[in-house]
């Protein structure tokens, strides 16, 4: 009798801890299959030894060091960028950058900008880089201006996310960016990120077409997450990559390990061949939907990740009712 019982036990025990581990590796194929599925572009790339890169440019206080590029250090009123020379020909892309934000103190900023722009190597006052800019910018944005005492009451709309915080803009060279308010209404997406002293950050910037997506990995750990994902941004062929920082009355030294760029495979890639070039498209976003209309691809993702989940807990719930319906009765 005892012998006939531990056969469904083992069963039940293997097949829950099946159904448990089977949940991490479907995460993490969800959130890596395209970016393994790319092809990497030393071009675009930037690697240790820095020296011998001649793809990447500087400027302002951007300095060489063996183990990290510093954008920034931990002083005031500082600049610094760093810029690839290479005009960007995919349509589809991967930039995978891994930084470190870390100083003295607990208040500190302002942060990185991960630039896909028309113009390069020209400092201002967004993150170290020119203002009116003509691309995508992607802001790791370290301090809230618009939490300030002077700014808080026009900013209510954004007041509830903290920083640092991810936030994702484009332009066509015709905006001002809005500084007071951290982007404000021109933000498309984004999400707080505790990147400040940690040993290192991962982000993930993906371009498919019109797709925009950003992963992160805050501890450096391989863990991601998707951080924000934008339908509906064009952004033409021919602009190019780069990385800026900036420090204010307040600062931080900003530091960049590397950064690794893929193509994206793109199975539409052969209808755009005959459309031709996308080299003459204006940067623009689909503005046209509510803010609750904001995340709509992300809400698709969730509802695909919620009704996964429920397949999984579905099958494991038929698979312990299937295994204890086999256990022999008469004990
Ligand atoms: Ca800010």
């Amino acid at each position: 009798m005892l012998t006939s019982n531990k056969t469904p036990i083992k069963h039940v025990l293997t097949f829950a801890l099946l159904c448990t581990l089977s949940f991490p590796s479907v995460w993490a194929q969800f959130f890596s299959m395209d970016y393994k599925e790319s092809a990497y572009r030393e071009q675009h790339s930037l690697n240790r030894p820095y020296a011998d890169s001649g793809h990447w440019d500087g400027f302002g206080a951007a300095a060489i060091t063996p183990e990290y590029i510093r954008l920034t250090p931990d002083l005031k009123s500082q600049q610094g960028g760093i810029w690839n020379n290479k005009r960007v020909d995919m349509r589809g892309w991967g930039v995978h950058i891994n930084f470190k934000i870390h100083g003295q103190g607990s208040i500190n900023g302002d942060g990185i900008a991960f630039w896909y722009s028309k113009e390069r190597m020209m400092p201002g006052p967004v993150f170290g880089s020119k203002d009116y800019f003509s691309g995508l910018g992607v802001f790791i944005d370290t301090f809230g201006n618009h939490v300030s005492p002077s700014t808080a009451s026009r900013s209510e709309s954004h007041r509830n996310h903290e920083h640092p915080y991810i936030s994702i803009i484009v332009n066509n060279g015709s905006q001002k960016y809005d500084h007071d308010h951290d982007g404000g209404h021109q933000n498309l997406g984004g999400c707080s990120v505790k990147v400040r002293n940690k040993n290192s950050t991962q982000i993930l910037v993906r371009y498919d077409i019109s797709m925009l997506t950003v992963l992160r990995d805050v501890d450096g750990k391989g863990l991601w997450d998707i951080c924000a994902q934008v339908d509906g941004i064009e952004l033409p062929t021919g602009y190019y990559f780069g990385l800026s920082a900036a420090t204010g009355d307040l600062s931080d030294n900003h530091d960049i390990f590397y950064v690794q760029t893929y193509e994206a495979n793109n199975n539409e890639m052969g209808v755009h061949r005959i459309h031709g070039s996308r080299d003459g498209i204006i940067p623009s976003a689909r503005r046209d939907r509510s803010p609750q209309d904001e995340g709509g691809a992300w809400s698709v993702i969730r509802i695909i990740l919620v009704l996964g989940a429920v397949g999984v807990i579905a099958a494991c719930g038929y698979g312990l009712v299937a295994i204890t319906a086999t256990k022999p009765k008469g004990t």
